[in-house]
């Protein structure tokens, strides 16, 4: 088991999400405002240059002490180093993912009901998304909407640490950590915030000192 501590405010690095600011700037601005979880997503490039994208980045969160995770691919995440790896439900299961990467690093999975959650559970998962909790136009096809309430009922099953997400807004996160989330992965609002570290400030205080 790695022994990060994950909690708080995770941000998903997504160029198609970026339009008005470079990646590598979001992550520096969001790691001087406290962001300590960044996870690099891309769907669209070769894996060659989703590499060349990422390799930056991946410097970058090192250098400022922050954890990197990288979406979806084994193979990408070994290749930057990277601390681990998010998989969806679709992705490599997570006893080949724990093959591939070992046990140093960790392995997180998107969550979107109680079943899935257990199994994440079983099949040793670090963390787990859980979500959408909220509509959200940022990923077209998302599951069913769960709501804080699906996060209250998932809460009680497991101890692994949950990062809600889907939808979530800087007034929803008093909500979010009632229901008992560990944290909270998020894009649109930063991507679509006039003050991007205004929004990242905010974020990070709802997670305060005892959380980092
Ligand atoms: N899955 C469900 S929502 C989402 C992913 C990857 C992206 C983040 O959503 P939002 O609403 O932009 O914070
Ligand atoms: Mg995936």
């Amino acid at each position: 088991m790695p022994t990060f501590n994950l909690h708080g405010a995770y941000l998903l690095l997504d160029e198609q999400w970026a339009s008005q600011v470079s990646l590598l700037r979001v992550l520096e601005i969001a790691a001087q405002c406290g962001v300590r979880l960044f996870q690099y997503r891309n769907k669209i490039d070769s894996m060659r240059d989703a590499y060349q994208k990422a390799k930056p980045l991946r410097q970058a969160a090192l250098d400022m002490e922050t954890i990197f995770i990288v979406n979806d691919r084994c193979d990408l995440a070994l290749s930057l180093e990277a601390d681990g790896v998010h998989l969806g439900q679709e992705d490599l299961p997570i006893d080949l993912a724990r093959e591939i990467l070992g046990h140093e690093k960790i392995i997180g999975i998107s969550t979107h009901r109680p079943e899935e959650v257990k199994a994440a559970m079983a099949e040793g998962a670090d963390y787990l998304g859980f979500g959408p909790i909220f509509p959200t136009s940022t990923k077209a096809d998302h599951e069913p909407v769960v709501g804080v309430e699906g996060l209250s009922y998932v809460r009680n099953l497991t101890t692994l640490p949950i990062f809600a997400i889907g939808g979530i807004s800087l007034d929803v996160v008093p909500a979010i950590q009632q229901a008992g989330a560990n944290g909270v992965a998020v894009a649109s609002v930063v991507y679509r915030s006039e003050n991007i570290q205004q929004t990242l400030q905010h974020l990070v205080k709802f997670f305060p000192a005892k959380y980092s």
